[in-house]
C-alpha cells in the first residue's frame, strides 16, 4: 500500500501489539470476575481520540486482525473519490462536530439527535469482525460500537416499520465526489428491521480502540458483518423507518449486480466475477485465496433470519 499526503504520525496510533494485549488483557480480567462483564461507562467520543474500558466481545474471531494501516489507507468511501487510497487523501475535509442524525418514519421517537445523546446510554465494545467487500477482498478488523438494536429500540419503532434505511451526509462542499454522478447521493442503505435488531449489526465510532478515521465513515457508521462492505454505510445523518423494503445506492445503480440483501454467499456469484474465494488484504500477492464463508462466517447467528427464503432469486 502507498503512503498518502494524510499519513496519521504512528505516535497518534495505538501500536496494535499494545492494543491486542491490553485485550487479552481485558478478557481474562473478565472471565476472572475481576472486571463486570458489562461495563456501565456511558459511551462518549473521547477528546483525545482514544476510547478505555472498551468490553473486550467474547465472540470475536480468533484471525489475526489487519493491520492500521490496511484499514485506514485502502477504504471505498466514494464521496471522496472511487480509488481506493482516495478516501485517506481527501476525507480530511470532512467534519464530524458537532453531527446531527434524524430519525424519521415509523417510530414514536423521531425528531433530530445530537451524537452525544445517540451514544450516551451505551456501553462501546471492542469486536473482532471479518470483513468482506463485494468486490472480494477482505480483512479482520477490530471495530468499536454497539449493536444498532439498542439504539432503534429507543425510538420506539412502530408494527408498520419493517425495514430501515440509512442515509450517509451529502455536501459537496465537504465530499468532492458528490459532485460527479457515480452513484445516486445520498449513499443510502437498508435492512429488514429483524437484520437490523441482530445482536451483530454493529453501530460502530471506533477502530483499533481510536476513534474512526474519517475515511473510515466518521462519526458514526454501520457494520453489517455478514453481508458484503457496501451495506457498512459511512457517516450516517438519517435513520429512516418504513413499511417498504427501501432503496438503496448500490441497487439503484445496478440491480442486476446488486441486491438488497447482498448477504456474503460463496455460492451465489456476482454476475461478472466469482464469490467462492476472497484475497485476504495485506497477505502476499503469491499467496492463494481463502475460501468464502457462507454469511461470512456468521451462519449460526443470522442464518435463522433467512429460513425458507430462496437465496438465489434474493441475492
Ligand atoms: N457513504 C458510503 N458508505 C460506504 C461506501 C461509500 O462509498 N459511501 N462504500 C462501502 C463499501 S463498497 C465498502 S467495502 C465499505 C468499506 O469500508 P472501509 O473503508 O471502512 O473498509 O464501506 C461501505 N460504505
Ligand atoms: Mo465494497
Amino acid at each position: 500500500m502507498s503512503k498518502t499526503t494524510n499519513q496519521i504520525k504512528p505516535s497518534e496510533i495505538t501500536p496494535e501489539s499494545a492494543f491486542l494485549s491490553r485485550r487479552r488483557l481485558l478478557k481474562s480480567a473478565a472471565a476472572a470476575g475481576l472486571i463486570p462483564a458489562i461495563g456501565c461507562d456511558a459511551a462518549q467520543i473521547p477528546a483525545d481520540g482514544d476510547f478505555s474500558n472498551l468490553k473486550a466481545w467474547p465472540s470475536s474471531v480468533t484471525e489475526a486482525p489487519n493491520s492500521y494501516e490496511d484499514i485506514t489507507q485502502y477504504n471505498n468511501y466514494y464521496e471522496f473519490g472511487t480509488g481506493k487510497e482516495d478516501p485517506a487523501r481527501n476525507a480530511h475535509t470532512l467534519v464530524t462536530s458537532p453531527w446531527t442524525v434524524e430519525v424519521t418514519g415509523e417510530a414514536e421517537k423521531t425528531g433530530k439527535y445530537a451524537l452525544e445523546d445517540i451514544l450516551q446510554p451505551h456501553t462501546l465494545e471492542d469486536r473482532i469482525y471479518r470483513f468482506r467487500c463485494v468486490e472480494a477482498w477482505s480483512m479482520i478488523v477490530p471495530w468499536v460500537g454497539f449493536p444498532l438494536g439498542d439504539l432503534l429500540a429507543r425510538f420506539q419503532p412502530n408494527s408498520q416499520a419493517k425495514y430501515v434505511q440509512f442515509f450517509t451526509l451529502n455536501d459537496p462542499n465537504q465530499m468532492p465526489g458528490v459532485r460527479r454522478n457515480v452513484l445516486q447521493w445520498p449513499y443510502r442503505e437498508g435492512l429488514t428491521i429483524a437484520e437490523a435488531m441482530n445482536p451483530l449489526t454493529l453501530l460502530t465510532v471506533g477502530v483499533y480502540g481510536k476513534v474512526l478515521p474519517n475515511q473510515n465513515g466518521a462519526p458514526l457508521r454501520l457494520i453489517v458483518p455478514w453481508k458484503y462492505g457496501f451495506k457498512s454505510i459511512k457517516s450516517i445523518v438519517r435513520i429512516h423507518f418504513t413499511d417498504r423494503m427501501p432503496q438503496t445506492s448500490w441497487n439503484m445503480s445496478q440491480p442486476s449486480e446488486y441486491g438488497f440483501y447482498s448477504n456474503v454467499n460463496p455460492n451465489v456469484d456476482h454476475p461478472r466475477w466469482s464469490q467462492a474465494s476472497e484475497r485476504r488484504l495485506g497477505s502476499s500477492l503469491f499467496s492463494s485465496r481463502i475460501p468464502t464463508l457462507m454469511f461470512n462466517g456468521y451462519a449460526d447467528e443470522v442464518g435463522d433470519l433467512y429460513r425458507g427464503l430462496n437465496l438465489v432469486e434474493n441475492f
